[in-house]
């Protein structure tokens, strides 16, 4: 089916300038989820063949969406349905509580998973003395089909039984064990995806990106995980409530 017919366009029908109309009908479109996150749309020049409008309407409307990121261009590969996800600073949620909220599903390709002795970088940020043991557990991170973030975890020895028990989601394993954080620290940075990080998540390399390394910590103040999340740029906002304390 055409794009205009899939969300019912009639350039004749309706009022206003003919490209905030068709702005209009496409965010109905994406916003109802007619047109899903991550899908491609047809070249300009279909477009304007398919909705019968001039070229520089469709260009007009679809700089409007991409101006409020409901589209993305994407160098060399067109113009696609934002698949942005916007996430709490406030709440300690999962990777996977966070995609299941909004109705998208998630999985996790293994880099690698291991466990040995802490290092001492790893020592300092989680409180542990030098020797202990922790799990390692290395992720590509994706909602549906479409490669979200690097996860790079160290969780300590104590919080797990062991390393199998990881498979899908880590905080659900952490909760069976009671080990479940129930505080963070959470530390935001811009960065940019050097070349193998890029090829693991199938980017550009020197596409932008956010860093995000979580401190998790149990109820008695013990540190029970550090995550370095590598989230592509593109793919989330987020979004903090702040309050007037004064
Ligand atoms: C989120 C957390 C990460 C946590 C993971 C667990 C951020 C920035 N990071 O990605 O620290 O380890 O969720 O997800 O939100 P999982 O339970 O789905 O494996």
């Amino acid at each position: 089916m055409s794009l205009a017919a899939q969300i019912g366009f009639e350039p004749e029908e309706g009022r206003g300038p003919l490209y905030r109309r068709l702005e209009e009908r496409l965010r109905h479109a994406i916003e109802s989820g007619v047109l899903k996150p991550e899908q491609a749309l047809p070249s300009e020049r279909d477009l304007a063949e398919d909705f019968a409008v001039s070229r520089i309407t469709i260009r007009k409307a679809l700089d409007g969406l991409v101006g409020n990121g409901l589209l993305l261009r994407r160098q060399g590969a067109g113009t696609f349905i934002s698949g942005r996800v916007e996430k709490s600073f406030s709440k300690l949620t999962s990777f996977s509580e966070d995609m299941a909220a909004r109705g998208r599903s998630s999985r996790s390709e293994w880099i690698s998973r291991s466990e040995g002795a802490v290092t001492p970088d790893e020592s300092l940020m989680l409180g542990l003395s030098p020797g202990t043991p922790v799990y390692r557990f290395n992720r590509i991170r994706y909602a549906d089909d479409f490669a979200m973030a690097l996860e790079y975890s160290t969780i300590p020895g104590f919080a797990l039984p062991d390393l199998a028990v990881v498979h899908g989601s880590l905080y659900e394993a952490l909760n069976a064990s009671g080990t479940r954080p129930v505080r963070a620290l959470q530390r935001l940075r811009a960065v940019l995806f050097d070349g193998q990080k890029a090829s693991l998540m199938g980017i550009e390399p020197g596409a932008p990106g956010l860093l995000i390394e979580r401190r998790g910590f149990l109820e008695d103040g013990r540190a029970v995980e550090m995550t370095q999340s590598w989230y592509r740029g593109d793919a989330y906002d987020f979004v903090a409530e702040l309050n007037d304390l004064g």
